[in-house]
C-alpha cells in the first residue's frame, strides 16, 4: 500500500500511526507529499488533493482519514482500532470525531494565519480557537483510557498538533488530566516514533 503522507499533517499521521500500532510498518510505503501544490499523482488518486490518501494494493485510492483507518482495520492487525458494536464502539467514533474536530479547527487555523490579515481572518481565527478550546475542555472531563484505539491515538495527534503549531498557547496549563494522559500515551512506541519536528 502507499500513503500519500506529510509527518506535519495530523490527519496523515492519526493513518499511520495506526498502520504502525496494527503491524503494517513494512506494508505500507510513504509518500512524502505537498497538497498545497497539487502534485499530479496526488490528483490522480485524489480530486480533492488532500492528504492523507491511501492506494490499495489493487489499486483502489481511498480517502479521507476516516475511510483509510476503517480500511486498514478491515484487514486485521495487532490490534482492534474500532470496537466491534455496542456503546463501546460509538464512544470511540466520537472520540476519533472529537479529535478530528480539533484538527479541522487548528489546521484552519493555521491556513488563515498563511493568509494576508484581514478583519475576516480574525473572525474566523476565533472561532476555531473556541472550538479547540471546548473540546480540550471536553477532553479534561473524561476518563480517557491509555488504550490504543483510533480514538486515543486521534487525540494525540491532535494534542501533538496543537503543541507543534501553536505551543505559544500551552494548553497542558488548564488541562492537567490531559497533560498527564498524553504524557504517558505518548511514551507509546507509534506515537512517539510519528511525533512531528518543528
Ligand atoms: N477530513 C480530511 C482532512 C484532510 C486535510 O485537510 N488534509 C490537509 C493536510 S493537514 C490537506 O491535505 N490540505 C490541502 C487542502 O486543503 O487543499 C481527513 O480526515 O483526511
Amino acid at each position: 500500500m502507499k500513503l500519500f503522507y506529510s509527518p506535519t499533517s495530523p490527519y496523515a499521521r492519526k493513518v499511520y500511526a495506526c498502520a504502525l500500532a496494527l503491524g503494517f510498518e513494512s506494508r505500507i510505503e510513504l509518500l512524502p507529499t505537498n497538497p498545497h501544490v497539487s502534485p499530479p499523482e496526488l490528483l490522480a488518486m485524489n480530486p480533492l488533493s488532500k492528504i492523507p490518501c491511501l492506494v490499495a494494493d489493487d489499486g483502489l485510492s481511498l480517502f479521507d482519514s476516516r475511510v483509510i483507518v476503517e480500511y486498514l482495520d478491515s484487514l486485521g492487525g495487532d490490534i482492534q482500532l474500532f470496537p466491534i458494536s455496542g456503546r463501546a464502539r460509538f464512544e470511540v467514533l466520537r472520540l476519533q470525531a472529537l479529535a478530528d474536530g480539533i484538527m479541522d479547527a487548528a489546521v484552519g487555523r493555521r491556513m488563515e494565519v498563511m493568509r494576508p490579515a484581514e478583519e475576516a481572518r480574525n473572525a474566523v481565527m476565533a472561532r476555531q480557537t473556541m472550538a479547540v478550546a471546548r473540546a480540550l475542555d471536553e477532553l479534561e472531563g473524561m476518563e480517557l483510557s491509555q488504550t490504543a484505539n483510533v480514538g486515543t491515538i486521534a487525540v494525540a495527534c491532535a494534542l501533538g498538533y496543537l503543541t507543534l503549531r501553536f505551543s505559544e498557547e500551552p494548553w497542558r496549563e488548564g488541562h492537567p488530566k490531559l497533560n498527564a494522559w498524553f504524557a504517558k500515551f505518548g511514551l507509546l512506541p507509534f506515537i512517539a516514533s510519528t511525533k512531528p519536528k518543528p
